[in-house]
């Protein structure tokens, strides 16, 4: 499934309709790629999201992209790992549904993910990959005119992982 496309580099750089960002529940900025987007972003971002009154984790919220070059920034709120146990892996898949939701509901058709949760809120990078992956398959699956997801690793490791769990799960051709 070529509508699939892993790669390593910089989020903020992808010109798609949407980018989606590992946001807090407070949606006020951060570091890691949440600090990125923002700081590209420029202040317009950080003045639309104080009006979003912050975001549940596993849900998201969709605000313009500003100085970016997508058109559009999805917030969404990744668990933080506790020990598995406490409902992360269920709230990381709706992370990626509830986005997936709000790019079809604004008719976007390409969108790029980070490894949501896998750096700060230190959930296990070959599970959330797993996790990342199946989301995304069974929406393309469900979605044959979406045009293309990509999910960006900003790490090596993280695109070891997903290049290699991509073939075992027949995602590509
Ligand atoms: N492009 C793509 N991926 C990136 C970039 C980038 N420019 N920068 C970092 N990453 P993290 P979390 C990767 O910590 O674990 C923030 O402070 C990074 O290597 O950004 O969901 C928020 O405000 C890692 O693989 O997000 C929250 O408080 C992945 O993005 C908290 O961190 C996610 O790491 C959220 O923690």
């Amino acid at each position: 499934m070529k509508r699939i496309e892993i790669i390593l580099g910089d989020i903020t750089k992808l010109q798609v309709d949407a980018i989606v960002n590992a946001a807090n529940t407070t949606l006020l900025g951060g570091g890691g790629v949440d600090g990125a987007i923002h700081r590209v972003a420029g202040p317009g971002l950080l003045e639309e999201c104080r009006k979003l009154q912050g975001c549940p984790t596993g849900e998201a919220k969709i605000t313009g992209g500003y100085c970016l070059p997508a058109r559009y920034v999805i917030h969404t709120v990744g668990p933080v790992y506790r020990d598995g146990k406490q409902g992360e892996p269920e709230l990381l898949a709706s992370c990626y549904r509830n986005s997936l939701r709000l790019a079809v509901a604004h008719h976007l058709k390409t969108l790029a993910f980070p490894c949501i949760s896998t750096g700060v809120y230190r959930f296990p990078k070959g599970k959330a990959a797993g996790i990342a992956l199946r989301e995304i398959g069974d929406f393309l699956v469900h979605h044959t005119d979406f045009e293309k997801i990509t999910a960006v690793c900003f790490e090596e490791e993280d695109y070891r992982l997903y290049r290699q769990l991509v073939k075992k799960m027949g995602l590509e051709s």
